[in-house]
This record gives C-alpha cells, structure tokens and sequence, in this order.
C-alpha cells in the first residue's frame, strides 16, 4: 500500500493529502491536530477528545451554551456550569465540552455549517473518536404542521426538491448524494420522554436563502407571486417535506463521506402554508426551541446508559 492510501485509511478520511500535512491547525476551532491526538489543558485541568460520543450542534451560540448546560444536568456531569464547560479557543463557533458531549454552534446555512462539519470530524478522527454522532438541534419553518412541532428528518432535499447536495468545486458543479441515518432518526423519536410536544419524522429541505430561497413573498426582493409560492409549498409537502432549514443536505452528503451517522431534530416555528412571517412571541419562542434540546438529552442520555 502506497503512504498516501495508508494514510487515507488511517485516519478513516476520504482525503489522502492529510496524511502529508506537517500537522493539521483546525483555523476556525482553534485546535491542531496535535491537540485533538493528545488532549489540551484549561485551567490546569486536562482534557480528551478521544471520549466524543456526540456532537451537537445549533445555529446560535445562546442555543448551544443552554445545551451544555441541559445536557450536563441530564447526565450528572460532574461540572455544571456553561463557564466551566467552555472550551472556546475563537469567536466563530460557540464550544463546550460536557464529558463525553461536545456542543457547538453552526453559524446559520450551508456556508457556515460545512466549515464547521470539515473541522469537526477532522477533530474527531484525528482524536480516535470514528464512532461519534453527530446532531444538529434547530429552528425550520414547517409545511402543514403546527408550530412547536418537532421534526426529525428522514430524508433531506435541496431546494431542486432532490435528495441531493451540490456545490461548485473548481469552476464545476458537484452534487452527492444527501441521504440521513434512519436508525439514528427513529432512535431519537423513540427516546422523547417530554410528551408535551409532537414530533414527526418527516423530510426537510435545505435552501440557501431565508427568504426568496424559502419561496417567501416578504423579502426585500420577490420576483414570484404569492400563488407560486403556494404551489410550490404543496408540490415539496407531497413529496414529503414537512420542514424548511438551511443546512441540513450539506451535514447529510458531508457525513455520508467521512462516515459519521448524523441527525436533525428541529422545531417548527410556523405553519409555511399559513404565512411567511416569523411572529412568535419571546416566551413560546424560547419554549419551543428548548423541545429540540430536551428531546436530544433524553436520547443520548439513553444511549449512554445502554
Ligand atoms: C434555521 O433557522 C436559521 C434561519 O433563521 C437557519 O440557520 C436555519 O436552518
Ligand atoms: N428557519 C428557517 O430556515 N426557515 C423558517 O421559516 C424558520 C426558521
């Protein structure tokens, strides 16, 4: 076997040119390959990567900070706090570390989200932790569910309504293949212990846009009508898109590639067919995003007493 195939199946990466990097700074983390290997110090204490099980991740740096405090209660870690568990070394993505649970922020859309996924299973690999899953806790709107519904994807579609991820590497367009785990999917739906919530498993579509993206007609630009939009909406709901978020193909095709299973578990904050206005107020607002968060602590905390 040539070094660079060993070096691909060593790590378990589909990139044999990381085997000839004199060590690998993870830019964005603010962690080097090194540390990931070996561990890194806080405040005198030491600390693993090795350990990951699960890695969750949110789009806001407020979501994933209350997760790491939701999630060290629920698992009687030792350190409770957000401070404590804090292991952010740049501003770009919010990092906390709760034993065997990292919780970290994704920034909002496939830009964002794909910096992050490159990164963060490079850690994990880097770090010995191939088994790692990782789940993504957010916001959607939905399609003819009611808000505070949570949906748990089964199937993720780009915005062509394809089971698909495409971007654009060296001037050509590339599309994989953007399929999810559905052991993991039922897993997580059968692990609600909360019942004051619905949740569907259901599929997602990933748009790369809020707003003309998301078909809406409240954008500072809209070159369709209300009708189309209506249209649409009921074409993607019969093809089993229940919800609407902005990362979910790139985490699907991503994790396909470097063999890490992965979930989405998001809320639904409105009823797209009802409108395209987020109204909600602060307290439902908060409530509804902690029903992601819940249901997840519940299931790694079954997961990890298994
Ligand atoms: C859901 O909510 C955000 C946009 O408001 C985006 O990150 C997403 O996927
Ligand atoms: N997030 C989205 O991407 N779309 C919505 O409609 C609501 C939250």
């Amino acid at each position: 076997m040539d070094d660079e195939k060993k070096a691909h199946s060593e790590l378990g990466l589909p990139n044999p040119y990381l085997n000839s990097l004199d060590g690998d700074f993870l830019y964005h983390l603010g962690y080097s390959s090194l540390e990931a290997r070996n561990g890194f110090t806080k405040d005198g204490v030491s600390h693993s990567f090795q350990d990951v099980k699960f890695v969750v991740m949110g789009g806001s740096s407020g979501r994933m900070r209350s997760f790491a405090e939701v999630i060290a209660r629920e698992i009687n870690h030792p350190v409770q706090t957000a401070e404590q568990l804090d292991i952010h070394r740049t501003d770009r993505y919010a990092f906390y570390k709760i034993g065997p649970v990292l919780s970290v922020s994704h920034g909002m859309g496939v830009p964002s989200i794909t910096i992050l996924l490159h990164e963060i299973t490079k850690l994990l690999s880097y770090a010995g932790a191939k088994d790692a899953v990782l789940i993504r806790i957010g916001t959607s709107g939905g399609i003819g569910v009611p808000p505070g519904t949570v949906v748990i994807t089964d199937k993720t579609f780009n915005g062509f309504l394809k089971e698909e991820h495409e971007l654009v590497v060296l001037g050509e367009r590339k599309v994989r293949p953007a399929v999810i785990d559905q052991e993991l999917a039922r897993a997580i739906q059968s692990s609600q212990s909360d019942a004051r919530f619905q949740t569907v498993l259901g599929g997602t579509m990933c748009t790369d846009d809020f707003f003309e993206g998301q078909g809406r007609v409240d954008g500072a630009v809209c070159e369709h009508s209300d009708e189309q939009k209506m249209d649409f909406l009921r074409r993607a709901h019969s093809c089993g898109v229940v919800n609407i978020e902005m990362e979910c193909t790139a985490m699907s095709s991503l994790c396909r590639l470097t063999g890490y299973k992965c979930a989405a578990v998001c809320v639904a904050l409105l009823d797209r067919l009802k409108g395209d206005q987020v109204k909600i107020q602060e307290e439902e607002y908060k409530s509804f995003g902690m029903r992601p968060q819940s249901l997840v602590a519940s299931f790694i905390k079954s997961r990890l007493s298994s």
